[in-house]
């Protein structure tokens, strides 16, 4: 098979196809599938920073499938998935992005799949089961929720602005994020913490959130979110001048985004 150009509509059309297929494959079976006595099957970083067999078997589902289509491709899992590839094309995959909420039953998590070549992502979808809804983006093709355009709150004004934003699972670090929320909650409308990475930047792109901001993600939490978001209109990025890191990841619509990155800067949101 003669490689496709690089990014090219026909390469981009095909890895917005596999990662549609993965997500809504992956989201029928983690909806219907389960178990009503789910409990935890491993930790990470902490007693707190949990896996289900879910998890695992989702991030199985999901890899198995885009090797199957395209063998030569490198994957990036949150669950373990690891492989260098030789095409060029990486996926990063979050199998449930909110992995707490959906341990315990509560409707927000999703499926995150995204596809970069040499580092830029050029395909993104988030999907949300429990809310019926898919958010796709293809590089410079514009951001859809299910199908409907997305596109960003016009909001301006700090003091309106509704921010969600998440804490991590070192206690160390959780106090330095309360200590940041508990010092901008007065400076805007309101605090939203939703649990999910992946849907609270969709949720930006479709106008829901004013701005999202966290610090610790993983790419596996941001990658296909970030493309989703920047395709309905959103700025995203880290400390000022910085692309968005583990280190701080925020988002925001056009007209908040500079003033939201300096005053997290200013608060220490980007340090624990
Ligand atoms: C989650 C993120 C969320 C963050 C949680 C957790 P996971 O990812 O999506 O924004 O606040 O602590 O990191 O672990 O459910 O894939």
């Amino acid at each position: 098979m003669t490689e496709q150009p690089r990014s090219s509509d026909r390469l981009k059309n095909e890895l917005l196809e596999i990662a549609l297929e993965a997500a809504t494959q992956a989201g029928s079976f983690l909806r219907d599938a389960r178990p009503e006595d789910l409990g935890v099957a491993a930790t990470k970083s902490s007693a707190i920073d949990v896996v289900t067999e879910m998890d695992i078997a989702a991030e199985k589902l999901i890899t198995g499938l885009i090797s199957d289509r395209r063998p030569d491709d490198g994957l990036l899992g949150e669950e373990g998935a690891s492989v260098e590839g030789s095409s060029g094309v990486e996926w990063v995959i979050d199998p449930i992005d909110g992995t707490v909420n959906y341990l315990y039953g509560l409707p927000s998590w999703a499926i995150s799949i995204a596809a970069r070549m040499d580092g830029e992502t050029l395909v993104g979808v988030v999907h949300a089961p429990m809310r019926g809804e898919i958010f796709r983006a293809v590089l410079g093709e514009g951001a859809f929720v299910n199908d409907r355009a997305a596109r960003v709150r016009p909001a301006s004004e700090l003091g309106l602005a509704l921010v969600s934003t998440g804490f991590g699972y070192l206690a160390e670090r959780k106090a330095q994020q309360a200590e940041v929320a508990r010092l901008l909650i007065p400076e805007v409308r309101d605090i939203r913490r939703g649990g999910s990475a992946a849907i609270d930047l969709c949720d930006v792109a479709a106008g829901r959130l004013d701005a999202y901001y966290e610090r610790g993600l993983n790419p596996w939490d941001y990658a296909a979110g970030d493309l989703i978001a920047r395709e309905a209109g959103a700025l995203t990025g880290g400390r000022p001048g910085e692309p968005l890191s583990p280190a701080l990841t925020v988002a925001a619509t056009p007209g908040l985004f500079a003033q939201l990155q300096a005053r997290l800067d200013e608060l220490g949101a980007w340090h624990d």
